[in-house]
């Protein structure tokens, strides 16, 4: 059998950021690891998607420069989801430049991430000095950071010693460092953080992939089998012909499988 993991209230106790220790507290007590990620064009399906899904999910996940409209009312309306429906907003930029270039990219241009995502990502691929930029706006602000650590896609490179070397930078800054995107962290990440937080892309009902080189995986795998804490399901919910329920529906698979995999 499966070694039982610790609960995600335990792990709130030992974590160093505090969005990481918000999340996992907020996971708790709305008991659900379901985050959705809202790919949706247009503005209003966005704000509509958001207030339909947000009591059964922990992460509202944007693409913010997928939308036809953003602006600051647009921005006021989200933070005003967030609140009503508790849920942390994660804008999925995938930084992946220079320590000098993310400060300007994060905290300024048109969308002014920092000042409205609680969590946002960035490749390691620069080295840490991206960390060091983006913690330098961001950690003032209570915000939060995962690193790619993973990919869901065919053929991707992050793996062997870029994923341990990614592991590794997310040790040394867990003041900023929330936790990882990730596929199998069980494989190359030791219990002895729990403090960061796994979340996996790539997530629908049934295994299987789309034309383009994504990869699914079922709920039950990547929490139970996989050793992941958050699912991230895109066109799995907001392609369904009832989102609301069909969110309900992922809530309940992934509780489930975290529960079988605390209670192991
Ligand atoms: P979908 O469930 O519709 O395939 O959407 C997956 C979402 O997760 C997309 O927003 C994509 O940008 C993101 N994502 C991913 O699919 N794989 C990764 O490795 C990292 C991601 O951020």
């Amino acid at each position: 059998a499966k070694p039982k993991r610790q609960s995600y209230e335990q792990r709130a106790e030992v974590a160093k950021n505090a969005v990481s220790k918000q999340l996992l507290n907020l996971m708790a007590k709305k008991k659900t690891n379901l985050a959705i990620a809202a790919d949706v064009a247009s503005t209003k399906q966005l704000l509509a998607l958001a207030d339909q899904v947000g009591p059964h999910i922990c992460v509202f996940k944007t693409h913010v420069d997928i939308l036809d409209t953003w602006n600051a009312e647009v921005q006021g309306e989200l933070q005003s989801l967030a609140e009503k429906h508790d849920f942390l907003i994660f804008e999925d930029r995938k930084f992946a430049d220079i320590g000098s270039t993310v400060v300007a990219q994060y905290s300024g241009g048109l969308y002014r991430i920092a000042d409205w995502a609680h969590i946002t990502n960035a490749h390691l691929v620069p080295g840490p000095g991206i960390i060091q930029g983006l913690k330098q706006v961001g950690l003032e602000k209570g915000r939060g950071l995962l690193l790619l650590a993973e990919m869901s896609s065919k053929g991707h490179l992050a793996t062997g010693s870029y994923t341990q070397a990614v592991a590794a930078a997310a040790e040394e800054h867990q003041d900023f460092v929330a936790g990882f995107i990730s596929q199998t962290p069980s494989s190359w990440q030791p219990q002895s953080s729990p403090g960061l937080i796994h979340m996996t892309p790539g997530v629908q009902l049934a295994k299987g992939g789309d034309n383009l080189g994504q990869q699914y995986n079922t709920p039950q795998s990547v929490i139970g089998g996989a050793g992941s804490d958050v699912i991230i399901v895109g066109r799995g919910i907001y392609g369904a012909s009832d989102p609301r329920e069909t969110a309900q529906q992922y809530q309940e698979a992934g509780w489930s499988a975290y529960l079988a995999s605390v209670s192991a």
